[in-house]
């Protein structure tokens, strides 16, 4: 009898454990938060983010080339006040940026020196605040004629992209 009160003790706590631990609380992080896990950000073309959490980190590819000068910027949404860190493959700071845009939105202007990859990382001051914002990656070839686009997104699918066949069907659809 003794043994039975026992182990009601010691399963209720686990029952209740388990139920809290596997339940669907955990947001699913739309970017990932390292180089293999980057998502491929296509230059001209805004991506959405989201810091599910405070303590997300969000990271974007692109391939950069020589001699272009690039404005990457956050447009804040619900997050309140972004970080932004720009990597050279072999994970050196290249610049970094904490409330160079409107508000407290990161901003980094950078000439790329050497036609690479490179690797852009978005969190929040102090890993504090959690929300959405919007990512852009442009250059002087943006916004101007479709076929100066169409250059930026094959300098995009040069990369080894997963996302080539979305790329490809945008160059078809402009070509069209
Ligand atoms: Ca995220
Ligand atoms: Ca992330």
């Amino acid at each position: 009898m003794k043994n039975k009160r026992i182990l009601y003790i010691v399963s209720i706590p686990l029952l209740l454990l388990t139920v809290f631990s596997t339940s669907p609380k955990a947001t699913v992080d739309d970017h990932g938060d390292s180089f293999a896990t980057a998502t491929t950000i296509t230059p001209c073309e805004p991506e959405r983010g989201d810091l599910e959490v405070a303590s997300d980190w969000d990271m974007f590819g692109f391939y950069g080339e020589q001699g272009t000068t690039y404005t990457i910027s956050i447009e804040l949404g619900s997050l309140e006040d972004s970080v932004m860190y720009l990597y050279d493959a072999d994970g050196a700071t290249v610049a970094s940026d904490d409330d160079g845009g409107p508000h407290y939105a990161s901003e980094i202007v950078w000439l790329c020196e050497t036609t690479a990859a490179y690797y852009i990382e978005v969190g929040s001051y102090q890993d504090d605040f959690a929300g959405g914002y919007t990512l852009s990656l442009t250059s002087a070839g943006c916004g101007a004629s479709e076929e100066s686009k169409s250059g930026c997104f094959i300098a995009a699918a040069s990369m080894n992209d997963v996302r080539l066949p979305v790329i490809i069907n945008k160059i078809i659809e402009q070509v069209k």
